[in-house]
């Protein structure tokens, strides 16, 4: 059984859709920031640095939500979720994990917290967010231009849990002057992916409308 502490519209959003994709049993523990929860003493032992979501299944906790997604599809092979090692499509699968973190989650993350860039004063968050925005468009053009030219999926035919990622991560776009969605292969993929029964289920869960 997988515990998966989650707040709505956050990390959590993907690992929990990758859970209901897996068909495996999981318990959902809603932990609310602005009420404090991630700062209480008994979550900073699972997770120190009080962010959602950390993943807990027996002994082990973990937290970091491309992590989990990688560990839950090698936990879970049969459900082809990822490539298996060794594969030819692996490589190309680690890549857009990686890149998805790594670069356009820190770039959305820069444009939802201007303060953590250039501190708490509000007459410099417009250049913070502006920066964000000018940094990601080249970023959706490049994965909308990626899905048009070998879509639909990140790889082509295949779907996978960095698509879960992805669609997670566009949402966060939403009140960009540039959304995602907006971009012509992206707001094919969006919807596609939204339209995946497990996918739709975890907005369901979130409260999430669209
Ligand atoms: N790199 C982490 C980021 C986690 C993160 O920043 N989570 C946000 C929600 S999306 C959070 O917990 N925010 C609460 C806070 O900062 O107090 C991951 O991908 O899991």
């Amino acid at each position: 059984m997988y515990r998966l502490y989650w707040t709505p519209g956050s990390a959590a959003m993907a690992p929990q859709a990758l859970l209901i994709e897996l068909g495996v049993p999981y318990e959902l523990q809603l932990v609310d920031p602005a009420k404090g929860d991630t700062r209480s003493p008994d979550y900073l032992k699972l997770n120190p640095h009080a962010r959602v979501p950390t993943l807990v299944e027996g002994e082990m906790v973990m937290y970091e939500a491309a992590a989990i997604m990688l560990y839950l599809c090698e936990r879970h092979p049969g459900a082809e979720l990822a490539p298996a090692p060794g594969t030819f499509q692996r490589p190309l699968f680690l890549q857009w994990m990686v890149y998805l973190t790594n670069t356009l989650q820190e770039e959305l993350s820069r444009w939802w917290h201007p303060e953590r860039s250039v501190g708490p004063d509000e007459r410099h968050h417009k250049l913070a967010l502006e920066m964000a925005e000018r940094n990601l468009d080249p970023m959706w053009r490049f994965l909308d231009d990626r899905l048009a030219r070998h879509g639909p999926y990140l790889l082509g035919d295949r779907f996978s849990a960095a698509d879960i990622y992805l669609a997670m991560l566009a949402r966060w776009s939403r009140n960009c002057a540039k959304p995602a969605a907006g971009f012509p292969a992206l707001g094919r993929f969006i919807a596609s992916v939204k339209s995946r029964p497990a996918y739709a289920r975890m907005l369901e869960q979130q409260g999430i409308a669209q």
